[in-house]
């Protein structure tokens, strides 16, 4: 019923090539007043519908299947997201700043009960979605030293914020999460981190009228065409401070986490969307005499695609399963020791899935031919999306460094729970004998890796975060897909994807060039190499 309305929704609009002509800003009227009316696709409106209806937020909250609701949500947001016309994207940021009023409830009662009631309600009249405001030019991924807007304190205990914010894409949303700088008596601004705090803040008011914000421009964007995102000017803006001074991006890493596993997520729909595509193609066109499945060599990039599809699915799942133990569970050492894994892989899965999509996606517009170009397909639109998920949330890189940044934080403890874990979860894997290679492999790429880790000098860590993490979430995912494999409902296939997996460079840090790659004379090599005739 869920995924019919979904592609009757989407038959409705006809194609994604008219979503996209209809979305634009009008932003005075006939009269000259400023309306900032947003023009979208007619199917916007009805996912968000269709979005509360189905309680896409709700039943992650209402906690019906206990610790399991996670995990039944983030597999609905599996199904819906290839379909839902990008409605993800606010969704997930609802999903985000849902969680980190939950998390603050105590604090900010009212914010609590007005906002978070609507964010999780199932009925499309009284619905909301929610932005997230944190990139102003001068950075998006550094925000401590980017973020220029100011909260100035009113007398009745509410701010309001003055800034410019350089994307926001959900612009639709009845209430956004920001950032801003509190301006002290004396007109002073606590620079950087420290001097972050978190608002809420109302986009209109009951009538409709902006919150002292103006939508000054629609983004041009390379895909995700029919979300609207825009830069926005705030003037004055009416909002609600919601974390304590100077906790504004600490306070916001409950929405990070949430968007981060979303944008993981919708990234392995992606490749399930296309892996699916692509195989359905495969029994359909037919070249030099035979069907394309009947080409060896076409079944096994198909079959590079699907592993690469189910690691991706197996990590975001095991994500979710975590994150509902976490919640609903409560204390003691075995979830203590989960939690510190969970902080570790919610980065890894956000910065690999969303480069294997990329990889993936593209792989099967490859796979339909001179087809797989053309724009009438919708195929390219596919890899447009997908690009981005590298991009927002915190780019490859700063994924990476949040990577470091969990690892310096446990003072170590989350490497050894992670260790832990893996060799946990392959030791099912013993009494199979089809799936020794694999665990041998698994094993030393997790000791080679973290033995590596722990003997490089620290001026080279950096330079080697995103090879360690690459490493790191290529050795979680075999370790799932083994275990998954041992399982007793496990299918031959499983075992196939497990072996496959494992067998190959699941740590190519250690196996091509390791530490002779990661010098202080490479590092500046890699100057040299770049710059090569570019700066004299
Ligand atoms: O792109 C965006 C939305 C697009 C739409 C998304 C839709 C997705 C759905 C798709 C479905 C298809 S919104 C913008 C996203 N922007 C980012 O992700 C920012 C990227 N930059 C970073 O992540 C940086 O690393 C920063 C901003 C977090 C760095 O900030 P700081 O202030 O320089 O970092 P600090 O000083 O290291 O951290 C400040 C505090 C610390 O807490 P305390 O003080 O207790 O030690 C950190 O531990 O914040 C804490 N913290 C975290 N805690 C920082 N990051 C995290 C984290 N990831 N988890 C927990
Ligand atoms: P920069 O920070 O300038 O990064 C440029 C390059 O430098 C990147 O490759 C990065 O990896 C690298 N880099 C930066 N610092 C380091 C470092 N320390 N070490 C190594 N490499 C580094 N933001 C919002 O707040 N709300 C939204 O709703 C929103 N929607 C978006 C929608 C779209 C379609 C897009 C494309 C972006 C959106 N963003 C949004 C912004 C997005 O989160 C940022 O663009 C992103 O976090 C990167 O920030 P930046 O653009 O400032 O890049």
């Amino acid at each position: 019923m869920f995924i019919s309305r979904l592609i009757i929704q989407y038959v409705n609009d006809q194609t994604y090539l008219q979503i996209c002509e209809v979305i634009r800003l009008e932003q005075i009227d006939a009269w000259g007043k400023r309306t900032d009316k947003l023009i979208l696709s007619t199917a916007w409106p009805q996912m968000k519908e269709i979005a509360a209806e189905e309680g896409m937020i709700a039943c992650g909250y209402e906690r019906k299947f206990d610790e399991w609701s996670w995990l039944f949500q983030i597999s609905k947001f599996y199904l819906f997201e290839p379909s839902g016309g990008l409605f993800g994207c606010p969704l997930a940021m609802t999903n985000g700043a849902a969680k980190t009023l939950e998390v603050l409830k105590d604090k900010h009662s009212w914010v609590y009960d007005k906002a978070f009631s609507r964010m999780i309600s199932r009925d499309p009249n009284t619905f909301w979605t929610s932005g997230q405001w944190m990139t102003e030019k001068q950075g998006g991924s550094d925000v401590a030293r980017g973020t220029e807007t100011i909260a100035v304190p009113q007398s009745d205990g509410s701010y309001k914020l003055y800034g410019y914010k350089w994307f926001s894409s959900s612009t639709d949303a009845d209430i956004s999460l920001t950032l801003a700088r509190i301006v002290a008596k004396s007109g002073s601004v606590i620079e950087g981190t420290k001097g972050l705090s978190l608002f809420y803040l109302e986009v209109r008011d009951e009538n409709g009228i902006m919150n002292n914000i103006q939508m000054l421009k629609l983004k041009n964007k390379l895909g995700t065409k029919q979300l609207p995102t825009a830069e926005l000017l705030i003037d004055g803006a009416r909002a609600f401070k919601i974390s304590e001074d100077g906790r504004g991006v600490a306070s916001m890493a409950n929405m990070l986490t949430m968007t981060r596993i979303h944008t993981a997520m919708g990234a392995a729909s992606s490749m399930r969307r296309m892996v699916n595509l692509a195989r359905d193609y495969s029994t359909r066109r037919k070249a030099f005499g035979k069907i394309l499945h009947q080409h060896p060599l076409h079944v096994n990039t198909l079959a590079f695609m699907e592993i690469e599809t189910r690691a991706a699915t197996i990590l975001v799942l095991e994500i979710a399963r975590l994150l509902g133990r976490q919640e609903v569970l409560g204390k003691g050492k075995e979830l203590e020791d989960e939690a510190e894994v969970l902080r570790l892989i919610v980065p890894l899965a956000k910065l690999y899935v969303s480069k294997q999509a990329v990889s993936v996606v593209s792989e099967g517009l490859e796979c339909f031919g001179g087809q797989g170009y053309i724009e009438d397909t919708d195929l390219p639109r596919m890899l447009r999306d997908t690009q981005v998920n590298a991009i927002w949330e915190g780019t490859t890189n700063i994924l990476s460094l949040d990577v470091l940044r969990a690892i310096t934080k446990s003072s170590g403890t989350v490497l050894k729970c992670f260790h832990e874990d893996v060799t946990r979860r392959i030791q099912a894997g013993r009494s199979n004998a089809e799936l020794q290679e694999a665990l041998t492999a698994v094993h030393q790429s997790v000791n080679n890796v973290l033995g590596f880790a722990s003997k490089l000098s620290p001026g080279l860590v950096e330079m080697v975060a995103r090879d360690f993490a690459f490493s790191l979430a290529r050795i979680y995912m075999g370790a799932l897909l083994l275990e998954h494999a041992c399982h007793t409902d496990a299918t031959q296939m499983d075992i196939v994807t497990a072996k496959r997996w494992c067998e190959k460079d699941l740590a190519p840090l250690c196996t091509q060039g390791g530490h002779k790659n990661f010098t202080q004379k490479s590092m500046e090599q890699n100057l040299a190499l770049v710059f090569d005739g570019y700066l004299h």
